[in-house]
């Protein structure tokens, strides 16, 4: 979001307020709304052809073709969805630039505005640092993310796995999302991909009740104990869900502002594995009880 306000900064609200985001809603939104997003060129707009069976958005082998954010409405299997297309991304310093000026704009919104963030790469041009700016933009949104490593058609078996190895180097904080094989231009993996899109719009609506994360956090608290900071003595009292897409669980306790990073990451981990949470990011936050009485170690 601190990207976004950087590059709204000086600009007008121009969009309709109709698209909010909808992480504080209570149930999850019927129609899934889902932002397909990527560098130039590499195959979006083909993609949203391809998976709508028409070609309704303009596809063009010149980097720039997508200048707006335009909607598509389908259905597949009677569950409705909402694709956006986007003007691709490039990276100039430490912002995006669009071939327009507004175009990043448009894409950025879309992408805060979706449920989902399809990443499309191109696996005949080869993975870039770019796409990982993009990732770690919508990561940083908190959108669910499914990766499509488009063009597969396009490479022979050993350019696959220089792509598939360059993969695990720059996207390794990126452990918890899919990444689809997909050919936008032959049709193929897209059952693949539309599933990966479901199951990660389901994990970043999940319902996780007290009991059940509360139980969680008890048997990772079992497992390993957080550690002493100083005379501070973390004590981890229950977890409550504060939020949705993505979801945040929240604990709370005494002294946890002592909980080191590495001890966060694993409850991430655990509350992950625990509850299915693959193809959404996950934020666990903590909250120290103020009440004196009850925060007996840190006085002694
Ligand atoms: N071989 C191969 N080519 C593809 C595939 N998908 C797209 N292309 C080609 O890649 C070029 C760019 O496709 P677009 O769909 O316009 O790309 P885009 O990401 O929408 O590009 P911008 O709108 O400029 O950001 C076109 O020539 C497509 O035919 C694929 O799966 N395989
Ligand atoms: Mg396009």
């Amino acid at each position: 979001a601190a990207l976004m306000d950087l590059v709204l900064g000086k600009l007008p609200d121009d969009e309709d307020g109709e698209e909010q985001a909808e992480g504080a809603s209570e149930d999850a939104p019927q129609r899934i709304k889902v932002a397909v997003a990527g560098r130039p060129n590499v195959g979006k707009s083909t993609l949203i052809n391809a998976l709508i069976g028409e070609d309704r958005v303009i596809a063009f082998d010149m980097p720039g073709t997508t200048r707006d954010a335009i909607k598509v409405d389908f259905e597949v299997d009677g569950q409705p969805f909402r694709l956006i297309d986007t003007a691709g991304l490039r990276k100039k310093g430490k912002v995006f630039e669009a071939i327009e000026k507004f175009s990043v704009i448009k894409t950025l919104q879309a992408i805060e505005q979706s449920n989902v963030v399809i990443l499309v790469l191109d696996a005949v041009d080869g993975i870039s640092t770019h796409d990982a700016h993009i990732a770690g933009f919508a990561l940083e949104s908190g959108r669910a993310l499914v990766v499509a490593i488009n063009k597969w058609d396009g490479v022979d078996s050993y350019k696959r796995k220089l792509v598939d190895n360059d993969l695990e180097t720059k996207f390794h904080f990126l452990k918890w999302a899919r990444f689809i094989h997909i050919s936008a231009l032959k049709r193929n993996g897209l059952n693949h991909l539309m599933k990966a899109v479901r199951d990660a719009h389901a994990a970043s609506f999940a319902k996780l009740s007290t009991p059940k994360l509360t139980r969680a956090m008890m048997a990772a608290v079992e497992q390993q104990q957080p550690a002493r900071s100083g005379r501070l003595r973390p004590k981890l009292r229950y977890a409550h869900q504060g939020g949705m897409n993505p979801p945040v669980i929240v604990i709370h306790g005494n002294s946890l502002q002592a909980v080191s990073d590495s001890y966060k990451r694993y409850l991430e981990g655990v509350f992950r594995d625990t509850f299915d949470l693959a193809g959404t990011p996950l934020r666990v936050e903590f909250r120290t009880n103020k009440n004196p009485y009850a925060d007996g170690e840190d006085k002694r």
